[in-house]
């Protein structure tokens, strides 16, 4: 093991740079990447196996200093095998392979505790079917350095945003999930986007917070962060739909986020629970 090679604790068990978590959730801290990259990129996929090669590559090709954290849920397409390959190549890619399909929100909570275990600065999500460009990413990565932002997202929905190839029923649901997130709030027109970098103070307020396990994490993430006052940056980008592979999406699936949404916004403009900006101020002074 190099000194970039992680080790597994308490709920998980180690090996080269794969870790294993065997009882499903971990909880932060427990999965430790010693990475000094400045940027981790934390890739929540299931079934990804056509799609992982090309990303990581145009990843590894951005020329940051990174470090790449993909968590694969057991796909039964060989996802991890293909990451696992990756990670030899590239000697900076870390697997977290968990038992079962547990949803995109914990993976994406498990990889970003993985990588506060390291030094990154920023922590990048995005999706792993090339929805997103990795070509994107220095804008929102530039955005960051220079804004001094808490939170940098790609936004579908402001000027110069765009969606390409989707059809319309998914444009109209997406949209008004959207649209509402952003009359309830007075937030950003756009909360569903996974495309984000965050500062190791926004992700550890995310992870002590956040509870979503499933693609209801993506508006919580939004939520709470307008509840704790962080600064908030968006660039404009555009979504193209998957070329290959499943969406792990369905339609009922998409209301029942809606709604749980929903649930969240009341909570956050009542002021209750823990979208509530009285808690997130006492929680901020007492870190
Ligand atoms: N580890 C893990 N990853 C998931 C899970 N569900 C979805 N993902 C990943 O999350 C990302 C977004 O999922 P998608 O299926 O593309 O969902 P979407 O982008 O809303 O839908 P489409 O783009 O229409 O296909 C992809 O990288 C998926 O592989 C899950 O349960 N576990
Ligand atoms: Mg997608």
């Amino acid at each position: 093991m190099d000194s970039r090679t992680l080790s597994g604790l308490g709920g998980g068990r180690s090996e080269g740079r794969i870790l294993y978590v065997m009882r499903g959730r971990t909880k932060a801290g427990m999965i430790r990447v010693f990475s000094m990259a400045e940027l981790a990129i934390i890739l929540a996929v299931y079934n990804e196996a056509e799609n992982l090669p090309s990303l990581v590559e145009a990843l590894e090709g951005l020329g940051e200093d990174l470090e790449i954290v993909v968590v694969d849920d057991n796909s039964p397409d060989g996802t991890a095998h293909i990451a696992h390959q990756l990670s030899d190549e590239y000697g900076n890619l870390t697997l977290v392979q968990r038992p079962a399909k547990l949803g995109l929100g914990s993976a994406l909570r498990d990889g970003m505790a993985a990588a506060l275990t390291g030094e990154a600065r920023y922590i990048l999500t995005m999706d792993g079917d090339l929805s997103h460009d990795p070509a994107d990413a220095p804008l929102l990565l530039d955005a960051m350095r220079k804004e001094r932002a808490d939170l940098v997202q790609g936004s579908r929905y402001m000027p110069g945003g765009e969606i390409r190839n989707w059809s319309l029923g998914r444009r109209a649901l997406s949209r008004c999930a959207n649209q509402l997130f952003h009359w309830g709030t007075g937030g950003p027109r756009e909360s569903t986007t996974n495309f984000r970098v965050l500062s190791r103070r926004g992700a550890s307020l995310v992870l002590d917070r956040a509870r979503g396990n499933g693609y209801e994490f993506v508006p919580e993430v939004m939520l709470l962060a307008l509840a704790s006052g962080l600064r908030v940056v968006e660039v404009p980008i555009t979504f193209t739909d998957r070329e290959r592979g499943r969406s792990k999406l369905g339609k009922s699936q998409a209301v029942g986020h809606i709604l749980h949404t929903l649930a969240g916004i009341v909570q956050y403009r009542l002021g209750l629970g823990r979208f509530s900006s009285r808690r997130a101020r006492k929680h901020r002074a007492s870190n």
